[in-house]
């Protein structure tokens, strides 16, 4: 058995996630994770909400509320759409949680320890208007590297490049709109990212088979010439972690707090303890720490190419800088933008469909199915109603959802609401073996290399090579002749509804609890042998025909939700 830690990218509390935000890590990560379940290994999945910094604030400030209370309260909302979609996370954390402050103060009292910090006085933005220092997102302005015109202070959307927020032209305070910044003096930490260059460099190249988009983006960074400057890791702000030395005062730090992507990583750590304090584990070190078995561990992360530069190269910094026995990252899974009918998700601009949306309009196996055999893997992906329509109707409906109604009905209405006896499996039904033994081997390799839209079209051919066996077996007009060669084919569809119950669960959950129910069945075990998988339900086995799994979405309906979700969110 392997032990796999799973982490999903942290979604920023600052309101509900679109689809785009879901395909680009959450979900991924939740398919990895069933996967590896159903095989049988050992699984940590972990996710939390990344609470601090100025995104946290402003949202706060604009519902009104304390925003210590506004981050409680989205927490909630936030695990609730989670359960909704079936995120199997072990546990959903909160950056702000008391474990994460002790360690990220712990992180950067070691760090400091051991000469990786140093203090920078330093100019910074200042708004008169607003009576405040603005760092990151309360500036935007044009990024120097690109020329995108809303760049925000610590990085711009367009180009992915990392930024201080004094590098933007025309910069601009979010909160008012104030054009007369000015330069006040203030002291920062650095963390001497530069010094770790060629650690983190020979670090990056020993990882094997990372995907392409990954390791450009962090080479790309790491060569850059400005692509590992010393970054700043403290902020003017009042929410987020206390800069402290360990449990220690840091001097002249007094009333500054970590920078938002200073801590929100080291969240993936704390998380572990507070699923252990939540008394949902019982040793978090075995996951984590290599002096105490997590050598064994593999660990995978999930997130859009955005979060890519912080994941290989300031996060690694704060492990491999801290000299401690930390886990690090294995594999790296990160993927493009989803976009949304012609143009981008926008969360500022509430353009596209939000997660709660989503699943007021159809249950989750729906977008579950869609979103990830349209993963933006190799290229960005566009979502329209129409390209979703036809997949929902074609796939789940016609394919998979036909199949089993097929199936189920036919049984009970020639031999009852149990497994036939009678007739053995023939030629076609041997062909129909070979053919899903090499598609199982495909499918696994595909999943354990998380390639995740191959994975989906080669489930998708599974379905489809019993809805083809179906057809051509035609057990209907056998029945007529040799009823004990329609058991024989009746026997063989129904062991395959099971196997479809297994291989499918970690894209469509609901759908196989379904099918699991109706075949009564107590586990999923993985088809490891698939021949014998296919002789599972033996004669005798009893069942119930399911609801229907999948509707069919009708044109006008699909009009009317293109309509509704064509302006933005209010
Ligand atoms: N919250 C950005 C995002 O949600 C950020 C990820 C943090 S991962 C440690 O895309
Ligand atoms: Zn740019």
């Amino acid at each position: 058995m392997a032990r796999h830690l799973i982490t999903s990218a942290i979604p920023y509390i600052n309101g509900i996630k679109h689809l785009g935000n879901l395909v680009g890590s959450q979900l991924p990560a939740d398919l990895f994770a069933r996967y590896q379940r159903g095989r049988g290994h050992e699984v940590l999945f972990l996710c939390a909400t990344d609470e601090h910094g100025t995104p946290a604030e402003l949202a706060a400030a604009k519902a009104g509320q304390p925003v210590a209370e506004y981050c409680a309260e989205m927490h909630d909302v936030q695990a609730k759409i989670a359960q909704g979609f079936r995120l199997s996370f072990d546990h959903f954390g909160r950056s702000s949680s008391p474990q994460n402050q002790k360690l990220t103060q712990h992180f950067a009292g070691v760090l400091a320890d051991r000469g990786l910090i140093r203090e920078v006085s330093e100019t910074q933005m200042y708004s008169p208007t607003d009576g405040r220092y603005l760092p990151d997102r309360y500036i935007e302005g044009t990024c120097p590297n690109c020329g995108f015109e809303s760049a925000r202070g610590d990085q711009c959307d367009n180009c992915t490049k990392q930024l201080d927020p004094v590098d933007l032209i025309n910069p601009h305070s979010t909160i008012s709109g104030a054009t007369d910044l000015e330069m006040r003096e203030t002291k920062h930490l650095y963390l001497r990212q530069s010094t770790m260059k060629d650690e983190l460099e020979k670090w990056i190249d020993t990882r094997e088979g990372w995907p392409v988009l990954t390791t450009s983006i962090a080479k790309k960074w790491l060569n850059d010439g400005d692509g590992l400057q010393d970054r700043g890791i403290t902020r003017d702000l009042d929410w987020g972690v206390p800069v402290k030395k360990g449990d220690a005062d840091w001097p002249g730090m007094e009333g500054k707090v970590f920078y938002v992507w200073f801590d929100a990583p080291i969240e993936y750590i704390a998380c572990a303890q507070e699923w252990v304090d939540a008394g949902k584990g019982d040793d978090w070190s075995r996951w984590w720490r290599t002096d105490a078995g997590a050598e064994d561990v593999t660990y995978t992360q999930f997130m859009g190419k955005d979060n890519v530069p912080f994941h290989t190269l300031s996060f690694p910094a704060t492990i491999l800088g801290s000299g401690e026995p930390w886990k690090l990252v294995d594999y790296i899974k990160s993927f493009n933008y989803l976009n949304y009918e012609g143009g981008q998700f926008s969360t500022s601009r509430g353009r596209g469909v939000f997660m709660d949306q989503a699943l007021e309009v159809l249950p989750s196996d729906y977008w579950r199915w869609w979103l990830l055999s349209h993963a933006p893997e190799s290229s960005d992906a566009e979502f329209t109603w129409e390209n979703f329509q036809a997949s929902v109707n074609k796939d789940l409906s016609d394919v998979l959802g036909n199949f089993v109604s097929r199936v189920t009905k036919f049984c009970r209405s020639k031999f009852g609401e149990e497994v036939p006896a009678g007739g053995s499996y023939g030629p076609a039904e041997e062909a129909l073996i070979a053919e899903l033994t090499e598609r199982l081997t495909a499918y696994q390799g595909h999943m354990d290399a998380i390639e995740v839209r191959k994975a989906a079209a080669e489930l998708r051919a599974i379905w489809a090579a019993g809805n083809e066996y179906l057809q051509s077996a035609a057990p209907w007009a056998a029945f007529k002749e040799d009823p004990d060669r329609a058991a024989a084919i009746v026997r063989l569809s129904l062991n395959l509804i099971r196997l479809y119950a297994v291989l499918s669960a970690p894209f469509i959950p609901d759908t196989s609890d379904v099918l699991k129910e109706a075949l009564k069945l107590d586990s999923l075990d993985w088809p490891e042998d698939l021949p014998e998988a296919l002789n599972a339900l033996a004669p005798g086995a009893t069942f119930t025909v399911p609801e229907n799994l999948f509707r069919k979405i009708a044109d006008e309906e699909r009009e009317d939700w293109q309509a509704r979700f064509s302006g933005t969110r209010g």
